[in-house]
């Protein structure tokens, strides 16, 4: 029982965001517990990169698809080819994200709506688009939304990202209380400070870097791969009764006083 609980075998996962960072390593970790991905992502090179790595690694199918989330009227296409191409797509993970740090006074329009569009529309219509699809197969399915610590607070010069995210949380309840009905679990996963190309930048400034780990209890920055666990929890029969949840995988930061 303990390995079938959490195994993904004959699954198929859609993680976008996939080619790099915190999306990289999830679509690898549910291939290496049996799914097969598809994985979305603007950058053709990146985007072929991570296939053939996780090919390589794991000897699982994978699909990749470039595109960019930002077109949010483009998705519901976008979806139904996937479709053609993988058959089926039991566990969807929103995981493209972006973000522009800057004094809120200073955030023009355009600023804030491509990071609402990419950080929450775009996982609004890609899980309209999900939900569509299994409720035509019959069938119900995870999700999984990648949101942050902005969940739950906020930092200076964050506002368009942390609005994001609080939007984030909010759209996995909602739509958790609203599918559970059709066996349709939505959940969250909330990453303390990752190392990955977002957050380079703020590692490599030595006083954010003494910050974040003076605020991290287990004192170190996250890798992507510390998120694969929850990941493989969420996507699979271990977590059929979890929904509406969002799982800080912070280092202890939001225990901290
Ligand atoms: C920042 C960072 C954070 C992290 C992450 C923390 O500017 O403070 O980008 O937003 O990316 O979201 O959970």
């Amino acid at each position: 029982m303990g390995s079938a609980l959490f195994s993904l075998s004959g699954k198929t996962a859609l993680v976008t965001g996939g080619s790099r960072g915190i999306g990289f390593a999830v679509a690898k970790g549910l291939a290496e517990h049996g799914a097969d991905v598809a994985i979305i992502a603007r950058d053709k090179k990146q985007l072929e990169a991570a296939r053939w790595q996780i090919q390589a690694d794991t000897d699982k199918k994978v699909w990749p698809f470039s595109f960019d989330l930002a077109d949010t009227k483009a998705i519901e296409a976008l979806f139904e080819n996937i479709i053609v191409e993988t058959a089926a797509i039991d566990v969807l993970v929103n995981c493209a994200g972006t973000t522009v740090r800057a004094p809120a006074e200073d955030v023009d329009a355009n600023t804030w709506n491509r990071v609402i569009e990419v950080n929450l529309t775009a996982a609004f219509v890609m899980s309209q688009a999900f939900f569509r699809h299994q409720r035509r197969a019959g069938k119900g399915g995870k999700i999984i939304n990648i949101g942050s610590l902005m969940c739950h607070g906020a930092r200076p010069t964050n506002a368009p990202y942390a609005s994001s995210k609080g939007g984030l949380l909010m759209l996995t309840k909602s739509l958790a209380v609203e599918w559970a009905k059709y066996n349709i679990n939505v959940n969250a996963i909330g990453p303390g400070y990752i190392t990955t190309e977002l957050t380079a930048p703020l590692q490599a400034d030595e006083n954010f870097n003494k910050w974040v780990v003076s605020k991290t209890p287990l004192a170190r920055w996250g890798q992507p791969e510390d998120l694969v666990g929850t990941a493989v929890l969420l996507a699979s029969s271990a977590g059929d009764f979890i929904t509406g949840q969002i799982v800080y995988v912070d280092g202890g930061w939001l225990a901290l006083l």
